[in-house]
């Protein structure tokens, strides 16, 4: 393959909601410009992007994939994501490689759920946006219909670039012909229409245009800055699956998509220090590593990166972010589906892949200097499962998998909060369930899922004095000995525990004191009411006594859990649940049966608004207990239409009748345990 100038490359990333015919536009691309013999089909299984068994059971992308073409002196890379809102983290990733979004829509779903979506994070990312009406030889589809809406929700910059004719069985460009017959709308107006958005993003042009002497291969050099600002959104019409309007779309992108010198340009570091990046063929190289993929069957890491200027060759020495001492890149590959071809150098505007490096999601690469380049931003990951491995002593080879999994994908997440628990997060159902399959398949590691535990906090809500306790074992074998008396005293919310020697004298050898000390933490940690760490108390050791020879440190610290026990106990004990501040975005129609679900679920509303689309945020503060299943009852009251945010917010007194039955649950599941 050979490498071509910086302004030949155009960087595409296919986006838009699930079935909408992203991977089958990719394979008709592909088919038509002659890279494949015969054009690949997702349901027959004959797709190079969805090639993986995973995908080829689900019929659908589950990671991003690469692959490119070449037509009229052009390079052209594809990056074609998943539509599930699932797999939206290497979806969003992939934008960091492209100049231009091409958002995919069905006309017979019409705009979705990630459609919008998609089309938000590209502008917010700030790439060129092209639309595509995907599956227009569908029955019943309202063409016209769906444009206005695409010209509602997106705006009047979308101006249709190729129109349906012939009764859908063809289309006809806009942009090359002045004139011609459509099924809908005037080729004559989408024509004027089109020049005006390219000569109203360029003054020059503009009063040449005014003064009748605007020649068109001055309008059509200025197209592809025109896109990279959004002033123009080209809309087009395709069938993939039928090859329709796959031409057109090629012929175009030498025009309106923006070259890697006319479009968005990348930013290294922050404020002040920062500097745009100039796309240059030679000198020091720099990139950014937008996706990592290991390989199913032999195991291998490769990790895609998008040349942003210099150029990198095997023998040179390539540092990043995460690991500035240098590694040698080894040979640089060109990914096409799941093969990995040999290229001679990775270059400014380009994509290429290298194997084995330990590189993440994110860092940015280079041969001299480089600073941190922002990546998209990432939704954060919601959803989440506790696992419990089926097998003793696989949970390290777990952690290894799910760690594989994370770097894949960033909006994967693996932690180990407050409750001991091992939780995997992310962004729905589908994502989690298929890498659990994958690491049975792949790593023959078995779990059990089931919902994270909420981490609950135990306190005291009275002050207790005097609590006397003794442990004492003096008959048989070495004695132990150790009498305390402590005061328990609630503390203010956050501020933790404290531990206050009040003993004047010497009632207990100052060497116990520290031991007191730590049985009452260990207790604490362990919770005394239902299992859950005791927050926020204030243990003062008044008085007590030692023993000359059975006193020693683990009598004293049983002591101390001893005392702290039957103090809290007398001190009102209660529970704390987390709060956490929700935020819900749903069609405006919905905000009535939004709030009252949330009311119902102890949420306090905390306001709301009004965003463009006809769609709004609702606001509530609600216990996190609460919206555990969240996804599946917002799911079914919006029909798929809304989302939601959580953030912790601050802990609160769980309600007595609630607090007994958490009390309970913990009571079985510890009867569970040890029966
Ligand atoms: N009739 C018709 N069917 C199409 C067209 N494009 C795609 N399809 C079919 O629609 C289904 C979904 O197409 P895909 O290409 O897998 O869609 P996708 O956007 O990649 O879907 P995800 O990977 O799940 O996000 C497949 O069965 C395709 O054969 C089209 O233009 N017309
Ligand atoms: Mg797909």
């Amino acid at each position: 393959m050979a490498l071509v100038e910086v302004d030949k490359y155009r960087n595409m990333v296919l986006v838009g909601h699930g079935g909408s015919g992203k991977t089958t536009l990719a394979e008709a691309l592909l088919f038509k410009a002659g890279m494949t013999t015969r054009q690949g089909s997702v349901p027959d299984r004959s797709s190079i992007l969805d090639a993986t068994d995973e995908e080829q059971e689900k019929l659908s992308s589950l990671d991003s994939a690469l692959c490119y073409l070449t037509h009229k002196g052009l390079h052209v890379n594809l990056v074609v994501t998943p539509g599930d809102m699932s797999f939206c983290g290497p979806a969003v990733a992939a934008l960091a490689a492209a100049e231009c979004a091409v958002l995919v829509i069905s006309a017979s779903a019409g705009i979705q759920v990630n459609t919008r979506k998609m089309f938000e994070r590209s502008r917010d990312y700030g790439l060129a946006i092209w639309v595509v009406v995907n599956h227009i030889d569908a029955p019943n589809v309202d063409l016209p219909g769906l444009l206005g809406q695409i010209q509602e929700q997106f705006g009047p910059a979308c101006v249709p670039l190729t129109l349906p004719t012939k009764g859908a069985k063809a289309v006809v460009d806009c942009f090359a012909h002045e004139s011609g017959e459509a099924d809908f709308l005037s080729v004559a107006d989408a024509h004027t229409k089109l020049i005006d958005a390219i000569v109203s993003a360029d003054e020059a042009l503009m009063e040449k245009y005014l003064g009748g002497e605007l020649n068109p291969d001055e309008a059509r050099q200025a197209a592809g800055r025109a896109v990279a600002t959004r002033e123009l959104i080209p809309v087009f019409f395709s069938s993939a699956r039928a090859g329709i309007g796959i031409t057109e779309f090629l012929d175009n992108a030498a025009t309106f998509c923006p070259s890697p010198l006319t479009g968005k340009r990348r930013v290294m570091g922050d404020g002040e220090e920062s500097v745009e990046i100039e796309p240059k063929a030679e000198g020091p190289f720099i990139g950014q590593v937008f996706k990592i993929r290991s390989d199913p069957k032999t195991h291998i890491k490769y990790v895609s990166i998008r040349g942003y200027t210099g150029r990198l060759t095997s023998d040179q020495t390539l540092r990043s972010t995460s690991e500035p001492k240098g590694v040698r890149p080894g040979q640089i590959l060109r990914t096409f589906g799941l093969e990995q071809r040999d290229e001679e150098a990775g270059v400014a505007g380009d994509i290429f892949s290298l194997a084995k490096l330990d590189l993440s999601i994110g860092d940015v690469v280079y041969t001299q200097k480089a600073g941190p380049i922002a990546m998209p931003s990432f939704p954060k990951p919601m959803y989440s499962f506790a696992l419990v491995s089926k097998s003793r002593g696989d949970e390290d080879k777990i952690g290894v998998a799910l760690k594989r999994f994370a770097e894949e994908d960033p909006c994967f997440r693996t932690d180990r909060p407050a409750t001991g628990e091992l939780v995997i997060r992310g962004m729905g159902d589908t994502q989690l369930r298929t890498y659990l399959t994958r690491m049975a398949k792949s790593y023959k590691l078995e779990v059990e899922t089931k919902p994270p535990r909420i981490p609950y906090r135990e306190t005291v809500t009275n002050r207790v004095d005097n609590v006397e306790y003794t442990h004492k074992k003096q008959t048989g074998g070495a004695g132990q000995y150790g009498k305390i008396v402590i005061n328990l005293v609630p503390a203010t919310r956050g501020e933790g525990y404290e531990f206050v020697d009040k003993i004047f004298g010497g009632a207990i050898d100052q060497s116990f004191r520290p031991s007191v000390d730590k049985g009452v933490r260990a207790q604490m940690a362990e919770g005394v009411l239902a299992g859950y760490p005791v927050v926020d108390v204030k243990v003062e050791l008044i008085d007590g006594k030692t023993h000359p020879v059975d006193s020693k440190d683990i009598a004293f610290q049983i002591a101390g859990r001893g005392a702290f026990k039957e103090a809290f106990g007398k001190g009102k004990p209660v529970l704390l649940e987390p709060i956490v501040q929700i935020e819900v975005t749903c069609p405006a129609d919905k905000v009535g049966d939004i709030q009252g679900d949330l009311a119902s679920r102890r949420g306090r509303p905390q306001g709301q608004d009004m965003l463009p689309g006809n769609m709004a945020i609702v606001r509530a503060l609600v216990p996190l207990a609460e919206v555990a299943d969240y996804n599946s009852r917002l799911s079914s009251i919006t029909g798929g239409q809304g989302s939601y945010a959580l953030e912790e917010s601050h802990y609160e007194v769980v309600p007595g009748n609630v607090q007994q039955q958490i009390i309970e649950a913990a009571k079985r599941e510890k009867a569970g345990e040890n029966g």
